[in-house]
Formats: structure tokens, C-alpha cells, sequence
């Protein structure tokens, strides 16, 4: 543990040596508190806060490495426009004063123009920070102000959103420190060494005491490897792995009768559904024995009987597929079956989004919004949306596109086409970012942001439940100015005069609180725990319509489903397509955030270079050996990278880590040339993880 002592002046003389607390801006659970040293106006190092118990005074790698982030020699620092083609990434420096005034006349003669209007303008954002101000503070006061079209924020979580909130009623589950004290912990579709350290941490203190970890994944990740089993099952196949473990519940007894009539809705039927998913059926379904499916079922159903907790761990792997929704709803059903909830170290998690009382709408004030309908942009098929033409349905052609905290040329699906999208020579674009992305490479304008050390903030987190403030460490670098403070430059270059876009950034932190919390109280510590209840549903209480944990779901029976979790079978399987016999997941890697830090020497020389991991037999079968260069491609495109010949990877199913950025990869593509723009049953999210490919050698790089 770092040695840090805090000492805190709240001066606001950013040119003082000492140590400011701030907080990790990431789409990532843990969201840490950092402390940044700072001298002669310097930050020279980022540590995570020991005062903090969340973070406990660890970083991961990445953010450990926050100063050479930030000092990048390529550090956008002043505004650029585009000289050259779209994608080509000439530009030249120009004014923020020109900037600002050219981006408003391009943007006012859209808004103006009948056959184009304010809906033809598109803000695309996502998580390159979490914090409310940086994110949609400012920056959703002005498209609301505009009229422009909204986005629907589906890249990453609103697949499980949908499945929980249909069957918890929210992004509600167990408090994760409470993870310690479980018995039997079930990390499903999640790789916490990689994505989410200090989870990974409570999991091994459970370990210390005793407890049975079981990884359920279809990759051997570094998780899977220090759990006590791992159960590949194949990609997309969750819910009837979920379905079989009810079927064993039932049969065996493992049920807990009382919580079932006191404290849900809909046993009966769903016991019936359960009753048609025997081992031997999910084995087959899955690709995995019928004794690893006895066996998981058994220490799940008999560590609930004996009246120990048994916590399950869900994330994000197994919401990229098509029943994505479905396999949540499904694997949330099994602690209200075994009775899981009664004990504080069991249930599940898989968001906590939803348990603070905190709303970050109050910052975004949707009454400026224009009366009428608005349209509504799913960020997930942006490829093939920004090539639609204007129609009654679709309403105008999308004109113009300001892109922050986001980079859709390398992480949305089907990259090629959104690629084609973003090049579209009448498609005018503005990009606000640290750096030059593939994104960046096709905007009219880049507009210099500043990093979390470099700005206020607040964030709420995924993970845990505390609220934390990030106070600026250092002055801004070159001319970079904060999201929020570009938008107030653009609302008054359009000419809003609203009151709202006078607010300055440290306001709009304060704002945020709306009273429910003390500025200063937060300032003091640079965080702050919510209260929580020890076992929240061990009586019910669930936050849905009835109160109960909603096993069959009337909202989903009044959408036309049949109201009881169910598997769907992925839109292309392995070996469902004979030109195309291997699955591909494509999941995080450990040295990058998404796209984020591909960029950053030290940590993409660990990653080394793309790769894809394939499992020796189906290496052989091809003709490949370790370190081949391979291409990877399907009717959508081809990725080169380096062949990984590996047991990471199962028989059938080939994995393609990391999100590269496409011009630091091979032939300027990445994995997402491979993947698609289909949706999830619930939740209109990317199926990513549902996606099949062939392997070939292929000769150069
Ligand atoms: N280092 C690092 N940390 C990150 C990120 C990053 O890019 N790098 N990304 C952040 C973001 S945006 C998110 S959303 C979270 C994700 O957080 P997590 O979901 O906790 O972490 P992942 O590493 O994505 O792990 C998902 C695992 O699911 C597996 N998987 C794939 N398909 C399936 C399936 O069908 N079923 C099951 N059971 N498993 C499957 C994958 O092999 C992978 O190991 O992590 C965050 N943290
Ligand atoms: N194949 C495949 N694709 C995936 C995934 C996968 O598992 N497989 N994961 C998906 C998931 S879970 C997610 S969440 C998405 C993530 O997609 P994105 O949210 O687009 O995440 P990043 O790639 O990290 O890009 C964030 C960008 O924001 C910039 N940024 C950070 N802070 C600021 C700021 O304060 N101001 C401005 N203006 N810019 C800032 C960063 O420099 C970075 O370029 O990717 C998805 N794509
Ligand atoms: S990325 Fe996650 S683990 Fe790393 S510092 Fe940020 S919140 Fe902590
Ligand atoms: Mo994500």
C-alpha cells in the first residue's frame, strides 16, 4: 500500500506542491479513488487512496500509469480542422475562437434548414468518463437546447439492465464487500482479474476462509484459472445452463418453499419450464458434461440448504449475445430459489447502479427540450444508421455527429461499416477527445478535452455505492478545455442565453447534489459511503411492480414473451454455419479500458500485438502454429492478427481480445470488422459475443 498522507487545503492554487484525491473516471465497477501527487504544478504520480475501503490503496496497471497518459507526447493540446480527405487524419491547428464560430454556422444552417432540422444533429457518447459533469452535464443541456436527436445508451449494459429490472425491478443486488463472507462464490461470465480488481480481492479473502469459487466462462481466463473449477460452457448458452440447475433444484429439493410463496412471483410455472431442461439437454446445448452441470447445481442447492451463503458474481460476458436479457433473467432467478437472498454474503450482483438515491438527470434539464417527438439513435447500429436516408420513418438524415467520450470507429460492431458511415463526405462531425482516435481521423473538427486530473467531476459508481469528488490535480494541459466547458463556448456561439449555461464546472458538481448531500462533507474526504442494509431482499422487498423477485414477469407478458426466462439460441452459433465453424468472443484486455490506453507504450507493449487466441486442435486442423499471422473473417470482414495457440481458448470457440485501436493494428482493422449489428431479445444492445468465424494462415502483416 502506498505510503500517502493526505494533505488537504482545498486551495485552488493548482501551482501548490501536494496530493489532491480524485476519482478513476472509468467504465469500470471499482471506480477507485485516487490520490495525485503533484509538485511544481506536476502531477508525477496517481495512487490509489488507502483511506478509501473500496479501493484500499490499489490501482490496476493502467491508471497506476495515469501520469504518462496524461504527458503523452501526443496529447491533443489545441483545436484542429481537417485539411485532408475524411479518415486520412491531416489536420491543421486553428483558434478555438474560429473553431467555435465555424462549428456554430455549419451546425445553425442544419438546424435550419427544413429538410434537415435540429433532429439531424446526433450527440455519440458513452463511458470514456463516468462523471456526471464530464459526461452529459453541459453537454446534454445544449442538445436538449438544440432539439437534436437522443441517443440510446445501449454499447454496453442495457441488455442485464433490462433482464434485472424484469426480474429484481433494478440495478439493485448484494453489497460487494459482503462477497468475503460467502461460502460459495459463482463468478458467471465475468473476469475479474482483468476488469475489476478489487472484486477479485473480496473473492480471494472468501477464498482464505474456505469458500468454493467456480468461473463460468467460455474462455480459461486468469479468473478461471485461480478458481477452484471452471465450466467453458459455449458462448451465449447461459440461461440453459441456469434452466438446468433449477431442473436439479427441483428434483434434488434444494428449494427454499418459504421464500419461493412469500417472496416471489410465478414458481409454479417457472418449476414446470425447469422441469424441461435436464442436465442431459443443457450438457448438449452447452457443450459441457452433464456431471460439471450435477455438480455445480449441487454445491449451489446444498450450500444454500445448509443454510451458508452462496453469492453469484455476474457480469458482462454473457450479455452480448442474443438471449442476452434472457440469461440474465434467468441465472437472477436461482438465489430467490435456493433462498440465497436471506444471508448478507449471498444473492447476486450485477449492477448497483440502481441503489443510490442519486439522479443524474437533475443536471441535464430536459424541459429545454423542444415540444413534440423526439428521435431516438441507438449508438449500437450507428454503422448502418449514419448511411440511412431520410424517410418518414426514420425522419432526417443524420448531418452532423459530435462524438465525446466515445471512439465508434474502433469499439462499435461491425466496424467497417460504421467506418463507411463516418466517412460520408456531406456528414459533418466534431470530435472532443485526448487524443487522435480512429475516430478522430474522420472528423471535420478535434476538439482538445481535458483528462480527469485536469477537471472537476462526480461519479457514482457500478460496483459499489459510494459517491465520490474529483478535484482537479493540474491546470489544464496546452488549450484543452473540460467537456463541459466546450459546450458552455458552443451554447453561446448558437446563441442560447439560458441560465443554465453560465454554470461553471464546480457548480455544476454541486448542483449535482441538489441537497442531498454537503458539498463540503464530500470535499472533505473526496468520497463518501451511502448507508446499505445487510441482506436487502431477505424479506422480499424487491423493487418491481409486485415486490417480489419476478420469476414470471407480467410486463414481459404483456410485450408478447411468455414471461418466464427462457435460452434463445445465438443468431450464429459454432458450427451452425459450415463456411464459418468457429465462434468468436472478443472480450476486454487486461492492459486496455475498451479502446482506451491502446495508445499508452508501456501498457500496449504488454498487450504485444492483436491476437487471437485458438485452442491447439483447431490450430492443427489449419495449419497453424504459435505466433502465425492468421486472418479471421466472415461475410462482414477480416481482422489480421497474431495466432495465440493456447487452452484459453475451447475447442470451437476462438477469442480475439481486446478492443485495438484499428490504425496500431494490422492493416488498420480490429475486431470489430468481424462483429455484428444485430440486437439483444430485451435491451436493443450489440450482440458481440454472438459471432462466427474461419481462420486462415495468412502471409504478412
Ligand atoms: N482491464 C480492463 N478492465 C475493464 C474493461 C477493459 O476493457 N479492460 N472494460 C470495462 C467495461 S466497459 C466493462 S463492461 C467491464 C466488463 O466486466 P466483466 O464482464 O466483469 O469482465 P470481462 O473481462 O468483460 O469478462 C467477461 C467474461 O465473460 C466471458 N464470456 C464471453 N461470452 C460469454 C458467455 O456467453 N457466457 C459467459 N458465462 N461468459 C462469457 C469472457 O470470456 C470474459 O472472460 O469491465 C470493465 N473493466
Ligand atoms: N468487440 C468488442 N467491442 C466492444 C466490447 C467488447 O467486449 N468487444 N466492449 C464494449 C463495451 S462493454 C463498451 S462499454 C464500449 C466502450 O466504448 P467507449 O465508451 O467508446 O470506450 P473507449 O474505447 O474507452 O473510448 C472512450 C474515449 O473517450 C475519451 N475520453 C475519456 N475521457 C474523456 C473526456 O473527459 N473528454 C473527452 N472528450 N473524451 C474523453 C478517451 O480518450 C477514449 O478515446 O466498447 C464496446 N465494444
Ligand atoms: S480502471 Fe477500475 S481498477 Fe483501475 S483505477 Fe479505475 S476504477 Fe480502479
Ligand atoms: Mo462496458
Amino acid at each position: 500500500m502506498p505510503e500517502v498522507t493526505l494533505r488537504r487545503d482545498m486551495s485552488t492554487d493548482l501551482a501548490l506542491n501536494r496530493q489532491v484525491v480524485g476519482a478513476c473516471p472509468h467504465d469500470c465497477p471499482d471506480t477507485c479513488s485516487l490520490v495525485t501527487t503533484v509538485v511544481d504544478g506536476k502531477a508525477i504520480k496517481v495512487q490509489g487512496n488507502p483511506h478509501h475501503p473500496q479501493t484500499d490503496g490499489v490501482l490496476c496497471t493502467k491508471v497506476a500509469r495515469y501520469t504518462e497518459r496524461t504527458y503523452h507526447p501526443q496529447r491533443l493540446l489545441q483545436p484542429l480542422k481537417r485539411t485532408g480527405p475524411k479518415g486520412s487524419g491531416q489536420f491543421a491547428a486553428v483558434s478555438w475562437e474560429s473553431a467555435i464560430a465555424d462549428i456554430c454556422a455549419r451546425l445553425h444552417t442544419i438546424v435550419g434548414d427544413p429538410n434537415q432540422g435540429p433532429q439531424a444533429v446526433l450527440p455519440y457518447s458513452y463511458a470514456g468518463t463516468m462523471g456526471w459533469v464530464q459526461s452529459e452535464g453541459m453537454a446534454a443541456r445544449f442538445f436538449n437546447r438544440m432539439g437534436a436527436s437522443l441517443l440510446d445508451y445501449t454499447i454496453c449494459a442495457s441488455a442485464g439492465g433490462a433482464g434485472l429490472a424484469h426480474t429484481l425491478g433494478a440495478n439493485v443486488g448484494m453489497a460487494v464487500e459482503q462477497f468475503a463472507n460467502a461460502k460459495l462464490i459463482l463468478i458467471w461470465g465475468s473476469n475479474p482479474i482483468t476488469s475489476s480488481v478489487h472484486f477479485w480481492r473480496y473473492a480471494q479473502e472468501a477464498k482464505r476462509k474456505g469458500a468454493l469459487l467456480v468461473c463460468i466462462d467460455p474462455r480459461k481466463t486468469e479468473t478461471a484459472e485461480k478458481c477452484h473449477s471452471h465450466i467453458a460452457l459455449l458462448p451465449g448458452t447461459d440461461a440453459a445452463l441456469a434452466l438446468a440447475m433449477m431442473h436439479e433444484l427441483v428434483v434434488h429439493d434444494w428449494l427454499d418453499h418459504d421464500y419461493l410463496s412469500n417472496y416471489t412471483v410465478g414458481w409454479e410455472a417457472l418449476r414446470e419450464r425447469a422441469l424441461q431442461w435436464p442436465p442431459s439437454r443443457a450438457a448438449q446445448v452447452c457443450g459441457i458434461t452433464v456431471q460439471e452441470i450435477e455438480v455445480l447445481a449441487r454445491d449451489y442447492g446444498q450450500t444454500c440448504q445448509s443454510g451458508q451463503a452462496a453469492a453469484i458474481r455476474l457480469n458482462y460476458g454473457m450479455q452480448r449475445s442474443r438471449g442476452a436479457a434472457n440469461a440474465v433473467r434467468a441465472v437472477t432467478c436461482l438465489p430467490a430459489l435456493a433462498g440465497a437472498w436471506r444471508h448478507a454474503a449471498g444473492g447476486m450482483l450485477l449492477s448497483s447502479s440502481g441503489a443510490r438515491s442519486y439522479n443524474k438527470t437533475v443536471l441535464q434539464h430536459p424541459e429545454l427540450r423542444p415540444p413534440g417527438p423526439m428521435r431516438t439513435i441507438n449508438m449500437s447500429t450507428i454503422g448502418d444508421d449514419l448511411l440511412r436516408p431520410a424517410s418518414a420513418a426514420f425522419g432526417p438524415a443524420i448531418s452532423a455527429l459530435v462524438v465525446y467520450n466515445s471512439n465508434p470507429v474502433a469499439v462499435a460492431p461491425d466496424s467497417s461499416q460504421v467506418a463507411r458511415g463516418f466517412a460520408r463526405e456531406d456528414l459533418f462531425t466534431v470530435v472532443l477527445e485526448h487524443f487522435q482516435t480512429d475516430t478522430a481521423d474522420y472528423a471535420d473538427y478535434v476538439l482538445p478535452a481535458t483528462t480527469q486530473l485536469e477537471h472537476w467531476d462526480i461519479h457514482t459508481t457500478y460496483g459499489h455505492t459510494d459517491l465520490l469528488l474529483n478535484e482537479p490535480a493540474i491546470a489544464p494541459l496546452g488549450q484543452s478545455r473540460s467537456n463541459a466547458a466546450i459546450f458552455r463556448a458552443l451554447a453561446k456561439g448558437m446563441g442560447y442565453t439560458n441560465a443554465c449555461f453560465e454554470e461553471d464546472d464546480l457548480t455544476l458538481c454541486k448542483s449535482a447534489l441538489r441537497g442531498r448531500l454537503d458539498f463540503a462533507a464530500l470535499a472533505r474526504d473526496g468520497f463518501a459511503t451511502l448507508p446499505q442494509s445487510d441482506a436487502p431482499f431477505a424479506k422480499g422487498n424487491f423493487p418491481t411492480p409486485s415486490g417480489r423477485c419476478e420469476l414470471w414477469s407480467e410486463r414481459l407478458a404483456d410485450m408478447g414473451w411468455d414471461g418466464l426466462p427462457d435460452y434463445l439460441p445465438n443468431y450464429e452459433s459454432a458450427g451452425s454455419i459450415s463456411t464459418y465453424p468457429l465462434a468468436m468472443i472478443s472480450p476486454p484486455a487486461r492492459n486496455f479500458m475498451n479502446s482506451t490506453f491502446v495508445n499508452v507504450q508501456s501498457l500496449r507493449d504488454m498487450e504485444e500485438k492483436p491476437s487471437l487466441e485458438i485452442h491447439p486442435q483447431d490450430a492443427q486442423a489449419r495449419e497453424i502454429t504459435d505466433g502465425t499471422l492468421v486472418r479471421v473473417f466472415n461475410d462482414r470482414g477480416q481482422y489480421h492478427c497474431v495466432a495465440k495457440i493456447s487452452n484459453r481458448a475451447r475447442p470451437g470457440v476462438v477469442n480475439g481480445l481486446g478492443v485495438w485501436w484499428r490504425k496500431l493494428g494490422a492493416r488498420g482493422t480490429n475486431v470489430n470488422e468481424l462483429t455484428n449489428q444485430k440486437l439483444t431479445d430485451l435491451g436493443r444492445a450489440p450482440t458481440f459475443y454472438d459471432c462466427v468465424v474461419q481462420v486462415e494462415r495468412a502471409e504478412n502483416f
